[in-house]
């Protein structure tokens, strides 16, 4: 089994979408091993994003991702990291397939629903970076 870090972006919570999306997640047989609202500030986001900090739209990524707190959650199934990418459907909601959760309810490429880890690699990383070992839960 493998964990992997999602987080809700605003645009789920202003939209009022955030349980749409974990219920597909649970539908599809994910367990929620931890949960929590969080408010990013400029720190964790350039760390979060340091691969595209030095870009020029990274402020407007920064500005987006504190314009509200965010649901952080770490997920676990069999191959989490690539079940959960397929169900996001591509970066750009614009370009993702029809039925995944991009495509439904995603605006853009920075409006996108949520953020989920890209390997197990990096997924065990961004675990640590918003969860604390007592925040996660087996059972
Ligand atoms: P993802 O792995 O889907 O989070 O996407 P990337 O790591 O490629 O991008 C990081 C963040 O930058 C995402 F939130 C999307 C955003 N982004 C833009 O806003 N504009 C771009 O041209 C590319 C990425």
């Amino acid at each position: 089994m493998d964990r992997t870090l999602i987080l809700l972006k605003p645009d789920s919570i202003k939209g009022k979408f955030c349980g749409k999306v974990i219920s597909r997640f649970e539908e599809a047989g994910f367990l929620i091993r931890g949960c929590k609202m969080m408010k990013l500030d400029a720190k964790i986001l350039r760390e979060h994003y340091a691969h595209v900090a030095d870009k020029p739209f990274y402020p407007e990524i920064e500005k987006f991702m504190s314009s509200t707190p965010v649901l952080a959650m770490v997920i676990e199934a069999e191959n989490a990291v690539d079940k959960v990418r397929d169900m996001l459907g591509v970066t750009d909601s614009k370009k993702a397939a029809a039925g995944t959760l991009r495509a439904m309810f995603g605006t853009d490429v920075m409006v996108n629903v949520a953020h989920a880890s890209d390997s197990k690699e990096t997924a065990a990383k961004e675990v640590v970076r918003f969860f604390k070992k007592e925040e996660l839960f087996e059972y």
